[in-house]
């Protein structure tokens, strides 16, 4: 699973689907939102470069990673949107809480994935440290925001 020392930012645009006529969600916490916002930008950044207009690219706030479940969920009901990118940061702090927010998460965005059978896609860094978030959100190991908007690009036409 580890990425250390690979950057998966890079993709192939022709091998990718027509995305010009997606609608996409983009749902983001403001925890740690240095990071999250970077990761957001380079979400929209590879969106609008596969040609998703930028009308068709929703962004929903909620205060914390473990709101990005029901965030999403809203978001699919709402927007009516082809997929959604569920982006957040999770710093491991001195406590517990790091893990159940950690698996909350992970698992509340599983659920909406396969209730709504819409792709949720999993954007959600979980880092020992700042600097770490720093090194994949635009920093020595690419943006994984990137990573996700592509995923959601070939989640759409499958
Ligand atoms: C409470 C909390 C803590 C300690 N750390 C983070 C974090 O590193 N990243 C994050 O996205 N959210 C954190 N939160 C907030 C929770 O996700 C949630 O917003 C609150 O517990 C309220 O439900």
């Amino acid at each position: 699973m580890a990425t250390a020392g690979k950057n998966l930012s890079f993709y192939d645009k022709a091998s990718l689907p027509d995305a010009r006529n997606f609608k996409i969600g983009l749902v983001v916490s403001e925890w740690n939102s240095e990071i999250t916002e970077a990761l957001f930008d380079g979400a929209e950044l590879t969106l609008l470069d596969c040609k998703v207009e930028k009308k068709n690219i929703i962004r929903l706030n909620v205060p914390g990673s473990f709101e990005l479940p029901l965030g999403c969920k809203r978001m699919i009901l709402e927007e009516k949107v082809d997929a959604v990118v569920a982006i957040g940061s999770l710093i491991q702090g001195e406590t517990k809480h790091f893990d159940f927010v950690c698996s909350a998460t992970a698992q509340g965005i599983m659920d909406v994935n396969l209730q709504l059978d819409i792709p949720v896609i999993f954007c959600v860094l979980t880092d020992n440290t700042f600097q770490q978030a720093k090194d994949r959100s635009g920093g020595k190991h690419g943006n994984k925001g990137a990573e996700a908007a592509i995923a959601a690009i070939k989640m759409v036409s499958r």
